[in-house]
């Protein structure tokens, strides 16, 4: 036996979900207004996570002009005779669909788009054949729990949407997943609101349309109490659940881990994992008070993932690492013998398609390192890394060249803040380096041992808690180009664990 930490997979990776196929399990999270879409994890073991692919790879996910933390919600995976169905929303696009196929690395049928809005669309096959899609919905002015009879082959609606729940009574129902278990159906739902008052519930019924009892000891799941006040991880919520081969249960869900003192959190929501035992009266349990726990039991010699990553650029693709904004445009990410060449599609604070590969922040002591090179001859570009949220909000630390001058730039923007200090170089090589703890962000640059720092700047600003809009996104960090084309090689982000 062996102790695990949680979270299980760090950095922005909410609304797991997930399904099994014999002694393996996969995962998906949301990707908002990041492309590709869809995450989809692969593990043997409940606690190391690979990740094997996306989804939505082409055009057939439209993310033009998404604003922050729009495009893909909260997506729901499940295996069905010999079929994976993802259901998911694109709040950007025509809203609900399905997706199918008959191996988890596609390709895709679909998207099939469903009638039903909302979001946070589930599916549950019965035994009889039939399959219902829940969803979270307005009704009569409030959030509530439709479902409806859907063919998961065409996205077809079969029955009309009617009310199955509006919850037990916390604010924002959602993430509804109904199961099978013990002859009865259960409906799971987050409630709450996804921020700090979140939390699972859960109700049973012998029919899938209801009428539904509700848990006696609800929430199942929660952090909103004063017995989590203490907790690293807030937020809790939007889970999912699964049997293991042995008949153990476990859930997955989202949480945040905050910042020292403030409800502020950079890093994400994150996916955490918990045992989950059945009472003699067949209600489930998260442990004995419903709380996430910061280690996990697991067999044999397991441990935790490591989550340093590095890319030298041999390879002749990205790895699934990578996520870009919005829909890239190919032509402007070329990898070349060791070295990675972007060239600029305009600013990464527009909500376009600028050049910009981002690697997600995993935990708070980062240590990024990258060498960056301007091409021979090449004058007017603007390229480097950043310390991105999302447009409004990002740290960034650059080479720019303005006739025949250069500079070192750092630039922080939070909305109409922004501020750049310049510094003037005449090397058109240099390491550009991101550093991180809980309190800052530290931009340095230099060659060798002659890394100087040039400025830093809060960790508060690239809070989803600043954020204008609900955002539900976390730090990405980044390599860019807004103009002209510049060159990195040898990119490095190592943790302090
Ligand atoms: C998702 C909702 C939620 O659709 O946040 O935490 C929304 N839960 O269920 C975006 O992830």
């Amino acid at each position: 036996m062996s102790n695990v930490n949680n979270p299980i997979i760090k950095g922005f990776n909410p609304d797991p979900s997930i399904c099994r196929v014999g002694n393996i399990y996969y995962l998906v999270t949301s990707t908002f207004e990041f492309f590709p879409g869809i995450t989809i994890y692969k593990s043997c073991n409940l606690i190391n996570w690979d990740i094997i692919g996306h989804c939505l790879t082409d055009d057939r996910l439209t993310l033009n002009n998404c604003r922050p933390s729009g495009g893909l919600y909260a997506p729901t995976i499940r295996y069905h005779d010999g079929y994976f169905f993802i259901t998911c929303t694109n709040v950007t696009d025509k809203g609900n669909f399905v997706l199918y196929s008959n191996s988890i690395t596609g390709p895709w049928n679909g998207p099939f788009w469903v009638e039903q809005g909302g979001i946070d669309p589930s599916l549950f096959f019965d035994d009889d054949g039939k399959c219902y899609l829940a969803s979270s919905c307005d009704w009569e002015g409030k959030t509530s729990i439709l479902q409806c009879e859907i063919d998961p082959y065409t996205g077809r609606q079969l029955s009309k949407s009617r009310l199955l729940s509006t919850g037990t009574g916390g604010k924002y129902p959602e993430a509804p997943h109904m199961y099978k278990i013990h002859n009865r159906y259960y409906l799971m739902l987050a409630e709450g609101g996804t921020e700090y008052g979140h939390m699972v519930t859960i109700q049973r019924s012998d029919n899938p349309w209801g009428p539904f009892e509700k848990c006696p000891h609800n929430p199942i799941l929660s952090h909103r109490g004063r017995n989590a006040q203490y907790s690293p991880f807030q937020c809790v919520g939007h889970a999912d659940i699964i049997e293991d081969p042995d008949g153990n249960w476990w859930m997955v869900s989202l949480g945040v881990r905050t910042l020292p003192g403030v409800l502020l959190h950079n890093l994400g929501r994150e996916t955490f994992l918990s045992r989950l035992v059945w009472t003699d009266d067949q209600w489930p349990k998260i442990n004995d008070e419903g709380l996430l726990t910061e280690t996990i039991t697991a067999e044999g010699e397991t441990k935790n993932d490591s989550i340093d990553f590095s890319d030298d650029f041999t390879d002749k693709s990205f790895s699934n690492e990578y996520l870009f904004l919005r829909n890239p445009r190919k032509e402007n990410y070329i990898r070349e013998n060791g070295r990675l060449l972007l060239k600029g599609a305009g600013s990464i604070s527009e909500n376009s398609s600028p050049t910009i590969a981002c690697i997600r922040q995993k935990d708070f002591e980062a240590h990024c390192r990258v060498n960056l090179e301007i091409p021979d001859g090449e004058s007017n570009f603007t390229g480097g890394i950043s310390a991105y949220y999302c447009s409004d909000q990002h740290y960034d630390l650059y080479l720019e060249n303005e006739g025949s001058d250069t500079y070192l730039v750092f630039t922080r923007t939070i909305y109409d803040v922004v501020k750049s200090d310049r510094f003037p170089v005449y090397e058109k090589k240099t390491a550009l380096y991101i550093d991180s703890d809980r309190d800052y962000y530290y931009f340095s640059a230099g060659n060798g041992d002659n890394k100087k720092m040039l400025g830093k700047a809060r960790v508060y600003g690239l809070c989803t808690e600043v954020s204008s809009s609900m955002t539900f996104t976390g730090v990405m960090i980044s390599l860019f180009c807004e103009k002209g084309t510049v060159g990195f090689r040898d990119f490095r982000i190592n943790y302090d664990l």
